[in-house]
Protein backbone atom coordinates (compact mmCIF):
# COMPACT_ATOMS: atom_id res chain seq x y z
CA UNK A 1 0.00 0.00 0.00
CA UNK A 2 1.17 3.09 -0.94
CA UNK A 3 0.86 5.98 0.99
CA UNK A 4 -1.14 9.53 0.19
CA UNK A 5 1.37 12.66 -0.76
CA UNK A 6 0.27 16.02 -1.78
CA UNK A 7 0.16 16.54 -5.33
CA UNK A 8 2.51 18.60 -7.96
CA UNK A 9 5.57 16.34 -6.16
CA UNK A 10 8.55 17.58 -8.19
CA UNK A 11 11.79 15.83 -9.39
CA UNK A 12 14.80 16.82 -6.97
CA UNK A 13 12.99 18.88 -4.57
CA UNK A 14 10.02 16.99 -3.78
CA UNK A 15 6.66 18.98 -2.08
CA UNK A 16 7.86 21.79 -2.12
CA UNK A 17 5.27 23.92 -4.19
CA UNK A 18 1.48 24.04 -2.62
CA UNK A 19 2.07 25.95 0.67
CA UNK A 20 4.37 27.46 2.30
CA UNK A 21 6.84 24.69 3.54
CA UNK A 22 9.78 26.11 4.44
CA UNK A 23 8.06 29.06 6.17
CA UNK A 24 5.26 27.60 7.45
CA UNK A 25 5.88 23.45 7.70
CA UNK A 26 3.37 22.67 10.60
CA UNK A 27 0.44 24.48 9.41
CA UNK A 28 1.03 23.13 5.58
CA UNK A 29 1.62 19.73 7.10
CA UNK A 30 -1.66 20.58 9.28
CA UNK A 31 -3.56 21.46 5.59
CA UNK A 32 -2.13 18.17 4.13
CA UNK A 33 -3.51 16.18 6.88
CA UNK A 34 -7.01 17.71 6.16
CA UNK A 35 -6.76 16.51 2.25
CA UNK A 36 -4.60 13.24 2.63
CA UNK A 37 -6.20 12.14 5.75
CA UNK A 38 -4.44 10.11 8.88
CA UNK A 39 -1.37 8.95 7.26
CA UNK A 40 0.05 10.47 4.46
CA UNK A 41 3.68 11.35 3.53
CA UNK A 42 5.98 14.78 2.24
CA UNK A 43 9.38 14.96 0.21
CA UNK A 44 11.71 17.53 1.13
CA UNK A 45 14.53 16.95 -1.32
CA UNK A 46 15.55 13.56 -1.21
CA UNK A 47 13.83 13.30 2.05
CA UNK A 48 10.78 11.34 2.66
CA UNK A 49 8.79 11.87 6.13
CA UNK A 50 5.65 10.06 7.30
CA UNK A 51 3.46 12.08 8.88
CA UNK A 52 0.78 10.13 11.51
CA UNK A 53 -1.86 12.29 12.44
CA UNK A 54 -5.20 9.57 13.39
CA UNK A 55 -5.89 8.62 16.74
CA UNK A 56 -5.74 5.31 16.33
CA UNK A 57 -2.39 5.45 14.64
CA UNK A 58 -1.61 7.57 17.58
CA UNK A 59 -2.11 4.85 19.75
CA UNK A 60 0.27 2.47 17.48
CA UNK A 61 2.82 4.43 17.74
CA UNK A 62 2.81 5.32 21.42
CA UNK A 63 2.98 1.90 21.91
CA UNK A 64 6.42 1.21 23.93
CA UNK A 65 6.72 -1.94 23.07
CA UNK A 66 7.25 -1.73 19.13
CA UNK A 67 8.43 2.55 18.90
CA UNK A 68 10.61 4.72 20.70
CA UNK A 69 11.91 8.47 20.39
CA UNK A 70 13.43 9.18 17.03
CA UNK A 71 15.85 12.03 17.10
CA UNK A 72 14.49 13.67 13.56
CA UNK A 73 16.95 15.46 11.43
CA UNK A 74 15.80 18.85 13.06
CA UNK A 75 16.35 17.64 16.58
CA UNK A 76 19.66 16.29 15.65
CA UNK A 77 20.79 19.68 14.25
CA UNK A 78 19.87 21.07 18.06
CA UNK A 79 22.60 18.48 19.66
CA UNK A 80 24.77 21.25 18.31
CA UNK A 81 23.55 23.38 20.82
CA UNK A 82 22.17 21.36 23.44
CA UNK A 83 24.56 18.47 22.98
CA UNK A 84 23.71 15.07 24.76
CA UNK A 85 20.85 16.92 26.89
CA UNK A 86 17.73 14.95 27.68
CA UNK A 87 15.77 16.17 24.56
CA UNK A 88 18.14 15.71 22.26
CA UNK A 89 19.58 12.59 23.73
CA UNK A 90 20.17 9.25 21.50
CA UNK A 91 18.00 6.43 23.21
CA UNK A 92 21.31 4.61 23.83
CA UNK A 93 23.39 7.02 24.97
CA UNK A 94 24.12 6.25 28.90
CA UNK A 95 23.45 9.83 29.85
CA UNK A 96 20.41 10.21 28.93
CA UNK A 97 19.41 7.25 31.26
CA UNK A 98 21.81 8.83 34.26
CA UNK A 99 20.55 12.71 34.14
CA UNK A 100 16.98 10.93 33.71
CA UNK A 101 17.70 9.24 37.40
CA UNK A 102 18.99 12.15 38.57
CA UNK A 103 16.50 14.79 37.49
CA UNK A 104 13.31 13.25 37.30
CA UNK A 105 12.69 13.54 41.67
CA UNK A 106 13.41 17.60 40.28
CA UNK A 107 10.24 17.35 38.00
CA UNK A 108 8.16 14.94 40.44
CA UNK A 109 4.92 16.99 41.23
CA UNK A 110 5.98 17.53 44.98
CA UNK A 111 8.66 19.49 43.72
CA UNK A 112 6.68 22.48 42.40
CA UNK A 113 6.48 23.47 45.79
CA UNK A 114 10.02 24.23 45.55
CA UNK A 115 9.39 26.72 43.41
CA UNK A 116 6.63 28.24 43.82
CA UNK A 117 7.72 31.05 45.71
CA UNK A 118 10.26 31.77 42.41
CA UNK A 119 7.26 31.62 39.95
CA UNK A 120 5.28 33.78 42.06
CA UNK A 121 8.15 36.30 42.46
CA UNK A 122 8.40 36.27 38.88
CA UNK A 123 5.11 36.42 37.75
CA UNK A 124 4.78 39.60 40.02
CA UNK A 125 7.49 41.39 38.06
CA UNK A 126 5.34 40.55 34.84
CA UNK A 127 2.33 42.21 36.70
CA UNK A 128 4.59 45.22 37.68
CA UNK A 129 5.13 45.67 34.17
CA UNK A 130 1.50 44.95 32.75
CA UNK A 131 0.40 47.49 35.88
CA UNK A 132 2.46 50.18 33.98
CA UNK A 133 0.12 49.89 30.72
CA UNK A 134 -3.07 50.43 32.46
CA UNK A 135 -4.73 52.92 30.36
CA UNK A 136 -1.90 53.21 28.41
CA UNK A 137 0.03 51.20 25.45
CA UNK A 138 -0.73 47.94 24.42
CA UNK A 139 1.32 45.16 26.01
CA UNK A 140 3.05 42.92 23.69
CA UNK A 141 1.65 39.29 24.72
CA UNK A 142 4.23 36.48 23.23
CA UNK A 143 7.07 38.85 23.89
CA UNK A 144 6.64 39.12 27.65
CA UNK A 145 5.44 35.40 28.21
CA UNK A 146 9.07 34.22 27.29
CA UNK A 147 10.41 37.19 29.31
CA UNK A 148 8.89 35.63 32.37
CA UNK A 149 8.91 31.90 31.49
CA UNK A 150 12.78 32.36 30.39
CA UNK A 151 13.43 34.65 34.14
CA UNK A 152 11.35 31.39 36.13
CA UNK A 153 13.81 28.52 34.32
CA UNK A 154 16.61 30.04 34.87
CA UNK A 155 15.91 31.78 38.38
CA UNK A 156 14.25 28.23 39.80
CA UNK A 157 16.60 25.98 38.11
CA UNK A 158 19.44 27.54 38.97
CA UNK A 159 19.60 30.03 40.79
CA UNK A 160 20.60 32.71 37.71
CA UNK A 161 18.60 36.04 37.25
CA UNK A 162 17.80 37.04 33.66
CA UNK A 163 16.08 40.19 34.60
CA UNK A 164 14.26 40.24 31.46
CA UNK A 165 11.55 42.73 32.80
CA UNK A 166 14.10 45.19 34.09
CA UNK A 167 16.34 45.35 30.96
CA UNK A 168 15.95 47.52 28.35
CA UNK A 169 17.62 45.10 25.92
CA UNK A 170 17.63 41.65 25.40
CA UNK A 171 19.98 39.56 27.26
CA UNK A 172 23.04 38.28 25.61
CA UNK A 173 22.09 34.57 26.02
CA UNK A 174 18.15 35.04 25.28
CA UNK A 175 19.44 36.34 22.06
CA UNK A 176 22.18 33.91 21.23
CA UNK A 177 19.60 31.12 22.05
CA UNK A 178 17.27 32.52 19.87
CA UNK A 179 19.17 33.11 17.17
CA UNK A 180 21.31 29.80 17.28
CA UNK A 181 17.58 27.89 17.05
CA UNK A 182 16.78 30.44 14.25
CA UNK A 183 19.95 29.05 12.27
CA UNK A 184 19.57 25.07 12.96
CA UNK A 185 16.55 25.40 12.32
CA UNK A 186 17.15 27.16 8.57
CA UNK A 187 20.20 24.67 8.37
CA UNK A 188 17.53 22.34 8.38
CA UNK A 189 15.53 23.22 5.47
CA UNK A 190 18.52 24.47 3.34
CA UNK A 191 18.79 23.81 -0.07
CA UNK A 192 22.24 22.33 0.20
CA UNK A 193 23.60 24.27 -2.83
CA UNK A 194 22.78 27.59 -1.05
CA UNK A 195 25.58 26.71 1.93
CA UNK A 196 27.94 28.61 0.74
CA UNK A 197 26.27 31.73 1.27
CA UNK A 198 25.53 31.06 4.50
CA UNK A 199 29.40 31.28 5.58
CA UNK A 200 28.49 34.65 8.08
CA UNK A 201 25.69 33.08 9.37
CA UNK A 202 27.79 29.53 10.20
CA UNK A 203 30.19 32.31 12.13
CA UNK A 204 27.91 33.93 13.67
CA UNK A 205 26.38 30.60 15.34
CA UNK A 206 29.77 29.37 16.55
CA UNK A 207 29.89 32.54 18.47
CA UNK A 208 26.86 32.37 20.04
CA UNK A 209 27.63 28.46 20.78
CA UNK A 210 30.52 29.64 22.85
CA UNK A 211 28.90 32.88 24.04
CA UNK A 212 25.95 30.70 25.80
CA UNK A 213 28.25 27.76 27.00
CA UNK A 214 30.38 30.50 28.77
CA UNK A 215 27.32 31.79 30.49
CA UNK A 216 26.38 28.60 31.75
CA UNK A 217 29.73 27.17 32.64
CA UNK A 218 30.23 30.96 34.72
CA UNK A 219 27.20 30.20 36.87
CA UNK A 220 28.03 26.62 37.48
CA UNK A 221 31.51 27.62 38.30
CA UNK A 222 30.34 30.06 41.00
CA UNK A 223 27.61 27.73 42.58
CA UNK A 224 30.72 25.31 43.15
CA UNK A 225 32.85 28.03 44.18
CA UNK A 226 30.11 28.97 46.26
CA UNK A 227 30.31 25.85 48.24
CA UNK A 228 26.64 25.85 48.74
CA UNK A 229 24.84 22.59 49.32
CA UNK A 230 21.17 21.54 48.66
CA UNK A 231 19.75 24.03 46.96
CA UNK A 232 17.11 21.98 45.38
CA UNK A 233 17.48 23.78 42.46
CA UNK A 234 17.92 21.58 39.42
CA UNK A 235 21.78 22.64 38.92
CA UNK A 236 22.07 21.75 43.02
CA UNK A 237 20.46 18.39 42.28
CA UNK A 238 23.31 18.07 39.15
CA UNK A 239 26.29 19.01 41.13
CA UNK A 240 25.60 17.28 44.53
CA UNK A 241 24.88 13.68 42.62
CA UNK A 242 28.21 13.80 40.67
CA UNK A 243 26.81 11.31 38.39
CA UNK A 244 26.94 13.78 35.35
CA UNK A 245 29.99 15.30 34.15
CA UNK A 246 30.65 19.13 33.40
CA UNK A 247 29.59 18.90 29.66
CA UNK A 248 26.81 16.99 30.32
CA UNK A 249 25.70 19.48 33.14
CA UNK A 250 26.04 22.18 30.85
CA UNK A 251 24.08 20.21 28.00
CA UNK A 252 21.26 19.95 31.00
CA UNK A 253 21.14 23.53 31.62
CA UNK A 254 21.13 25.11 28.27
CA UNK A 255 18.66 22.30 27.05
CA UNK A 256 16.19 23.44 29.97
CA UNK A 257 16.78 27.06 28.90
CA UNK A 258 15.76 25.75 25.24
CA UNK A 259 12.71 23.26 26.31
CA UNK A 260 11.66 25.35 29.00
CA UNK A 261 10.47 28.84 27.94
CA UNK A 262 9.26 29.07 24.30
CA UNK A 263 7.17 26.38 25.02
CA UNK A 264 5.52 27.80 28.27
CA UNK A 265 5.02 30.90 26.52
CA UNK A 266 3.63 30.31 23.50
CA UNK A 267 1.06 28.09 25.41
CA UNK A 268 0.02 30.76 27.53
CA UNK A 269 -0.07 33.45 24.86
CA UNK A 270 -2.37 31.08 22.95
CA UNK A 271 -4.49 30.76 26.56
CA UNK A 272 -4.94 34.61 26.37
CA UNK A 273 -6.02 34.89 22.71
CA UNK A 274 -8.48 31.89 23.37
CA UNK A 275 -9.41 33.84 26.17
CA UNK A 276 -10.58 37.41 24.90
CA UNK A 277 -12.50 35.18 22.00
CA UNK A 278 -14.33 33.50 24.14
CA UNK A 279 -15.89 35.87 26.80
CA UNK A 280 -18.02 33.50 28.11
CA UNK A 281 -15.09 31.11 29.01
CA UNK A 282 -13.02 33.87 30.17
CA UNK A 283 -15.91 35.27 32.49
CA UNK A 284 -16.39 31.76 33.96
CA UNK A 285 -12.81 31.24 34.75
CA UNK A 286 -12.59 34.82 36.38
CA UNK A 287 -14.98 33.08 38.84
CA UNK A 288 -12.86 30.58 39.30
CA UNK A 289 -10.04 33.05 40.83
CA UNK A 290 -12.49 35.39 42.43
CA UNK A 291 -14.09 32.64 44.44
CA UNK A 292 -10.29 32.18 45.59
CA UNK A 293 -9.28 35.63 46.29
CA UNK A 294 -11.66 37.60 45.92
CA UNK A 295 -11.60 41.33 45.83
CA UNK A 296 -7.71 41.01 47.27
CA UNK A 297 -4.90 43.64 45.71
CA UNK A 298 -2.40 41.90 45.82
CA UNK A 299 -3.50 37.66 46.05
CA UNK A 300 -1.24 35.86 48.30
CA UNK A 301 -1.52 32.18 46.31
CA UNK A 302 0.42 29.44 48.07
CA UNK A 303 0.68 26.16 46.37
CA UNK A 304 -1.88 24.55 46.98
CA UNK A 305 -4.37 26.82 45.23
CA UNK A 306 -2.67 26.77 41.78
CA UNK A 307 -4.08 23.20 42.24
CA UNK A 308 -7.23 24.32 42.55
CA UNK A 309 -7.91 26.38 39.43
CA UNK A 310 -9.23 23.31 37.92
CA UNK A 311 -10.86 25.50 35.27
CA UNK A 312 -8.31 27.47 34.87
CA UNK A 313 -6.03 24.13 33.71
CA UNK A 314 -9.09 23.41 31.55
CA UNK A 315 -8.45 26.02 29.44
CA UNK A 316 -4.70 25.86 29.24
CA UNK A 317 -4.90 22.04 27.77
CA UNK A 318 -7.51 23.28 25.44
CA UNK A 319 -5.10 25.95 24.06
CA UNK A 320 -2.13 23.39 23.83
CA UNK A 321 -5.02 20.79 22.22
CA UNK A 322 -5.61 23.34 19.12
CA UNK A 323 -2.17 24.45 19.56
CA UNK A 324 0.37 22.30 21.50
CA UNK A 325 3.48 24.25 21.11
CA UNK A 326 6.33 21.80 20.49
CA UNK A 327 3.92 20.43 17.54
CA UNK A 328 5.67 17.41 16.31
CA UNK A 329 7.55 14.08 17.56
CA UNK A 330 8.99 11.63 15.73
CA UNK A 331 8.75 7.64 16.54
CA UNK A 332 10.86 4.88 14.90
CA UNK A 333 10.26 1.44 14.68
CA UNK A 334 12.31 -0.79 17.17
CA UNK A 335 10.71 -4.21 15.22
CA UNK A 336 9.78 -5.12 11.86
CA UNK A 337 6.26 -3.67 12.20
CA UNK A 338 2.79 -2.17 11.08
CA UNK A 339 1.62 1.31 11.55
CA UNK A 340 -2.61 1.05 10.77
CA UNK A 341 -1.66 -1.93 8.18
CA UNK A 342 1.90 -0.22 6.17
CA UNK A 343 4.35 -2.10 6.91
CA UNK A 344 7.39 0.14 8.49
CA UNK A 345 10.39 -2.05 9.39
CA UNK A 346 12.65 -1.92 12.18
CA UNK A 347 14.46 1.69 12.65
CA UNK A 348 12.41 3.80 10.22
CA UNK A 349 10.31 6.46 11.47
CA UNK A 350 7.38 8.65 11.54
CA UNK A 351 6.26 12.31 12.29
CA UNK A 352 2.91 12.54 15.15
CA UNK A 353 1.33 15.43 14.05
CA UNK A 354 0.03 16.96 17.53
CA UNK A 355 -2.28 19.36 15.78
CA UNK A 356 -3.91 17.10 13.42
CA UNK A 357 -4.48 14.10 16.40
CA UNK A 358 -5.68 17.07 18.67
CA UNK A 359 -8.44 17.37 15.61
CA UNK A 360 -9.35 14.02 15.15
CA UNK A 361 -12.63 12.73 15.36
CA UNK A 362 -12.46 11.21 18.98
CA UNK A 363 -12.75 15.11 19.49
CA UNK A 364 -16.37 15.23 18.28
CA UNK A 365 -17.27 17.35 15.16
CA UNK A 366 -16.64 20.49 16.48
CA UNK A 367 -13.50 20.48 16.63
CA UNK A 368 -11.87 23.89 15.88
CA UNK A 369 -14.34 25.23 18.91
CA UNK A 370 -12.35 26.51 22.42
CA UNK A 371 -14.08 24.55 24.64
CA UNK A 372 -12.40 23.95 28.23
CA UNK A 373 -15.31 21.51 28.58
CA UNK A 374 -13.55 18.81 26.61
CA UNK A 375 -11.27 18.68 29.72
CA UNK A 376 -13.75 17.90 32.66
CA UNK A 377 -12.66 14.48 34.42
CA UNK A 378 -15.23 12.86 33.18
CA UNK A 379 -14.70 13.82 28.96
CA UNK A 380 -10.97 13.05 29.70
CA UNK A 381 -12.21 9.56 31.02
CA UNK A 382 -14.20 9.10 27.83
CA UNK A 383 -11.84 9.66 25.37
CA UNK A 384 -8.86 6.62 23.93
CA UNK A 385 -5.80 7.71 26.79
CA UNK A 386 -3.34 8.69 23.48
CA UNK A 387 -6.32 11.59 22.17
CA UNK A 388 -4.07 14.06 23.46
CA UNK A 389 -0.10 14.42 23.04
CA UNK A 390 0.90 17.72 23.56
CA UNK A 391 3.79 16.66 25.66
CA UNK A 392 4.69 13.96 23.75
CA UNK A 393 4.77 9.92 24.81
CA UNK A 394 6.44 7.28 26.75
CA UNK A 395 9.76 7.16 28.14
CA UNK A 396 10.64 10.15 26.84
CA UNK A 397 7.48 12.46 27.48
CA UNK A 398 7.73 15.98 28.66
CA UNK A 399 9.96 15.73 31.98
CA UNK A 400 9.03 19.47 32.62
CA UNK A 401 4.96 18.91 32.32
CA UNK A 402 4.48 19.69 35.61
CA UNK A 403 6.44 22.38 36.08
CA UNK A 404 4.83 24.29 32.99
CA UNK A 405 1.48 23.59 34.14
CA UNK A 406 1.88 24.92 37.54
CA UNK A 407 3.66 27.83 36.25
CA UNK A 408 1.36 28.40 33.77
CA UNK A 409 -1.66 28.19 35.85
CA UNK A 410 -0.23 30.42 38.48
CA UNK A 411 0.46 33.26 35.79
CA UNK A 412 -2.81 32.83 34.24
CA UNK A 413 -5.13 32.92 37.27
CA UNK A 414 -3.25 35.76 38.46
CA UNK A 415 -3.63 38.07 35.25
CA UNK A 416 -7.33 37.24 34.60
CA UNK A 417 -8.29 38.16 38.24
CA UNK A 418 -6.34 41.91 37.96
CA UNK A 419 -6.80 43.07 34.48
CA UNK A 420 -9.81 43.43 31.87
CA UNK A 421 -8.02 42.04 29.15
CA UNK A 422 -9.15 44.31 25.76
CA UNK A 423 -8.40 42.85 22.24
CA UNK A 424 -8.30 46.61 21.05
CA UNK A 425 -6.69 45.43 17.69
CA UNK A 426 -9.35 42.76 16.83
CA UNK A 427 -6.18 40.56 16.47
CA UNK A 428 -6.54 37.65 14.03
CA UNK A 429 -5.10 34.38 14.80
CA UNK A 430 -1.10 34.61 12.78
CA UNK A 431 1.08 31.69 13.91
CA UNK A 432 4.96 31.93 13.97
CA UNK A 433 6.90 28.76 13.29
CA UNK A 434 10.38 28.51 15.25
CA UNK A 435 11.07 25.42 17.31
CA UNK A 436 7.76 25.82 18.68
CA UNK A 437 4.75 27.81 17.41
CA UNK A 438 3.10 30.85 18.95
CA UNK A 439 0.92 33.67 17.99
CA UNK A 440 2.36 36.45 16.40
CA UNK A 441 1.87 40.27 16.75
CA UNK A 442 -0.82 39.78 19.29
CA UNK A 443 -0.84 42.88 21.63
CA UNK A 444 -3.54 43.76 24.36
CA UNK A 445 -4.81 46.86 26.33
CA UNK A 446 -5.06 46.71 29.55
CA UNK A 447 -7.34 47.97 32.22
CA UNK A 448 -7.97 46.97 35.92
CA UNK A 449 -11.28 44.94 36.82
CA UNK A 450 -13.42 47.49 38.91
CA UNK A 451 -16.35 45.05 39.56
CA UNK A 452 -16.08 41.35 40.53
CA UNK A 453 -18.64 38.84 39.41
MN1 LIG B 1 9.04 19.71 27.38
C1 LIG B 1 10.35 16.81 26.07
C2 LIG B 1 6.49 19.62 25.13
C3 LIG B 1 7.65 22.44 28.90
C4 LIG B 1 11.82 20.03 29.38
N1 LIG B 1 8.52 18.47 25.87
C5 LIG B 1 9.17 17.30 25.48
C6 LIG B 1 8.45 16.68 24.42
C7 LIG B 1 7.38 17.48 24.15
C8 LIG B 1 7.43 18.59 25.06
C9 LIG B 1 6.33 17.25 23.07
C10 LIG B 1 8.83 15.38 23.72
C11 LIG B 1 9.72 15.63 22.54
C12 LIG B 1 10.05 14.39 21.74
O1 LIG B 1 9.44 13.34 21.88
O2 LIG B 1 10.97 14.50 20.91
N2 LIG B 1 7.41 20.86 27.04
C13 LIG B 1 6.47 20.63 26.08
C14 LIG B 1 5.41 21.61 26.21
C15 LIG B 1 5.73 22.41 27.29
C16 LIG B 1 7.00 21.92 27.81
C17 LIG B 1 4.20 21.71 25.30
C18 LIG B 1 5.01 23.56 27.90
C19 LIG B 1 3.74 23.84 27.74
N3 LIG B 1 9.63 21.04 28.87
C20 LIG B 1 8.89 22.04 29.39
C21 LIG B 1 9.59 22.63 30.49
C22 LIG B 1 10.78 21.96 30.62
C23 LIG B 1 10.80 20.95 29.60
C24 LIG B 1 9.06 23.78 31.34
C25 LIG B 1 11.89 22.15 31.60
C26 LIG B 1 11.91 22.97 32.59
N4 LIG B 1 10.78 18.64 27.66
C27 LIG B 1 11.78 18.97 28.54
C28 LIG B 1 12.82 17.95 28.45
C29 LIG B 1 12.40 17.01 27.49
C30 LIG B 1 11.08 17.48 27.01
C31 LIG B 1 14.10 17.93 29.24
C32 LIG B 1 13.10 15.74 27.06
C33 LIG B 1 12.77 14.60 28.02
C34 LIG B 1 13.48 13.31 27.71
O3 LIG B 1 13.63 12.95 26.52
O4 LIG B 1 13.89 12.66 28.65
Amino acid sequence: TRLPHPPHRLPLLGDLLGGDVRRRPLQTALANARELGPIFTRRFLDRDVVFVCGADLVAEVSDETRFAKHVAPGLAMIRRIAGDGLFTAYNHEPNWQKAHDVLLPAFAMSSMRTYHPTMLKVARTLIGSWDAHVGGEPVRVAEDMTKLTMDTIGLAGFGYDFGSFERETEHPFVSALARSLGYVQAKTRELPWTAPLHRGDDRRFEQDVALMNKIVDDVIAARKASGERGTGDLLGLMLDGGELDEVNIRNQVITFLIAGHETTSGALSFALHYLVKNPVVLARAQAEVDAMWGDAERPDPDFADVGKLRYVRQILNEALRLWPTAAAFAREAIVDTTIGGHPIHKGQWVMVLAPALHRDAVWGDNVEAFDPDRFTPEREKARPVHAFKPFGTGERACIGRQFALHEATLLLGLLIHRYRLIDHANYQLEIKETLTVKPTGFTLKLARRTERV
